[in-house]
Formats: structure tokens, sequence, C-alpha cells
């Protein structure tokens, strides 16, 4: 199964990756060369912010371990350049490579898209330097950006089997000790994803309810599944990937 990574400039794919290579998570590894990755990223990363990175992809092999046996997914790193996804003019400059991108994307089995947290919804408390608030979407700017991201999925993922669309930066505006506490994967034969699901759309997605709705009533519509993400908590970071691993059968 092929899985891509997408989203917004710095909302945290790459560190995502990144931290699934370091260490890993009790039922998710990167198999292939992870000291390798993680020095290489960081590079790429430094000339992205120097302005010349191109998009090298690359090809993760990531272990998923469940009680049926191991899975391996075939990530497809796309190293997109920051203004990809929400940068039109870079999109029309450099139409090729945006069209490469999507391209891509489009034949991917799996979806992870990462979305920011909802400014308005963030906890001042919890914040901790690595985020600014006031780069944060407002509650409105955040509905329409999603509205931008299901319009995206209906034009480029029409392929694709399954689509998750994780909140990341979950340790911005909620408890990640309490939620990966109760939610963390339990290997047992039980699915825990329709609750989990269910759950988060009721309980962080509620902005985007209307949306969702909206597109759920399209015919044939791929079912989107949601979740929370945070580098900070390996038990919210590993769900996405247990799912597809879990849910795919080929
Ligand atoms: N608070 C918090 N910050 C994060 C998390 N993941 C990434 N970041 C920060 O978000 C910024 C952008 O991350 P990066 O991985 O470069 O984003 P990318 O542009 O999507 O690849 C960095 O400063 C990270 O430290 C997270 O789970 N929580
Ligand atoms: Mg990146």
């Amino acid at each position: 199964m092929n899985v891509v990574v997408i989203g917004d400039r710095a909302v945290g794919k790459t560190s995502m990756v990144v931290a699934l290579a370091k260490s890993g998570t009790k039922h998710v590894q990167v198999v292939n060369d992870p000291d390798g990755l993680v020095a290489r990223r960081f590079n790429v990363e430094e000339d992205r912010i120097a302005g010349t990175a191109q998009m090298l992809p690359e090809t993760l092999l990531i272990n998923v371990d469940l009680p049926s046996g191991e899975r391996q997914i075939q990530l497809l790193w796309i190293d997109t350049p920051g203004e990809a996804f929400s940068n039109r003019e870079w999109q029309k400059d450099n139409a090729t490579a945006w069209q490469d991108i999507k391209q891509q994307i489009s034949q991917s089995t799996g979806v992870i898209l990462l979305l920011p947290p909802n400014g308005d919804r963030v906890n001042p408390n919890r914040l901790d330097g690595r985020i600014d608030v006031d780069e944060l979407p407002s509650n409105q700017a955040w509905v329409n950006r999603f509205k931008y991201w299901l319009d995206f999925f209906k034009d480029n993922c029409a392929n694709a089997q399954h689509l998750l669309i994780c909140i990341h930066k979950a340790d911005t505006f909620c408890d990640i000790q309490q939620e990966g506490n109760k939610w963390k994967y339990k290997n047992s034969k039980e699915s825990p994803f329709f609750e989990y699901n269910k759950y988060v759309r009721r309980t962080y997605f509620t902005s985007a309810d209307k949306i969702i709705q909206e597109y759920n009533s399209r015919p044939y519509a791929t079912a989107l599944q949601f979740f929370i993400t945070s580098t900070d908590n390996p038990h919210l970071l590993e769900l996405p990937w247990i799912y597809l691993a879990s849910h795919h059968h080929n």
C-alpha cells in the first residue's frame, strides 16, 4: 500500500515522520535506514529554509505490528516545497512540479492529511514556544481551509481508499496524556477505530461538521477518518498508521 502525507507548510509533516524514524512507537517503526533518513531530511529541511529545496520523492517502509501479524506500508515521502499547497502563485510558477505532486498523490492508496490546530480552540497555557498562536488560523480560516482540502480530495484523490485527516500538534488544544491513555492501541481483536473516529469528529471537528456532512452526502465519497496527533504522544501518533495497516487487505 502506498501512502502520502500532505498538508500546508509548517503543519508538522516532516516532524511526524522523523519522530517515527527516530524512535518509532510501540506498534510502528520505520524499517529502512532510519538513521540515514533523519540525517537526510534535516539537510533537506535546511535547504528548504534556504529556498532551494526540490521535490525528492523517497520511499520509506513502515512496519506496523498488529495482533494478526506484521504489515508493511510504503510511505512515499513527497517533501513538497513549503508553498506547494498554500500558494497559488507558487503552483502557477512551478506548474510542472505541482502537476507531479498531484500525480503522485492521485496514485496513492492512502492519504494522510495534517491540519494545523484551530487557533480559536488552542489553550494558551499549553503553548510551549514551538507554536506562535498568531500564526494559527482563526476558526473561520481553519474552516475555509478544511473546505479547500475536501475539494482537493474530490479532485485529486478519487482512487484513494483511505483518507485520514489529523489535526496535528494536539498538545496545543487538549490533554494528550489523557487522550493518549484513553485511546492507545491495545492489541485486542476488537478494532477501536469506529469509536475513536466518532469521538474525534464529534469533539475536535465540530466547526467543520456541515462541510463534512456535505462531503459525505456525495455518492461514492471515500469515507473520512479523523485523528488527533502530536509528536509528543506516541499513542496518538501511531493510530493513523495502525488504522491503515489494519484496514488494508491485499
Ligand atoms: N507543539 C507541537 N509542535 C510541533 C509538532 N510537530 C511539529 N511541530 C513544530 O512545527 C514546526 C513545523 O514542523 P515541520 O515538521 O517542519 O512542518 P512541515 O513543514 O509540515 O514539514 C516545527 O517548529 C516543529 O517543531 C507537535 O506535535 N506539537
Ligand atoms: Mg517538511
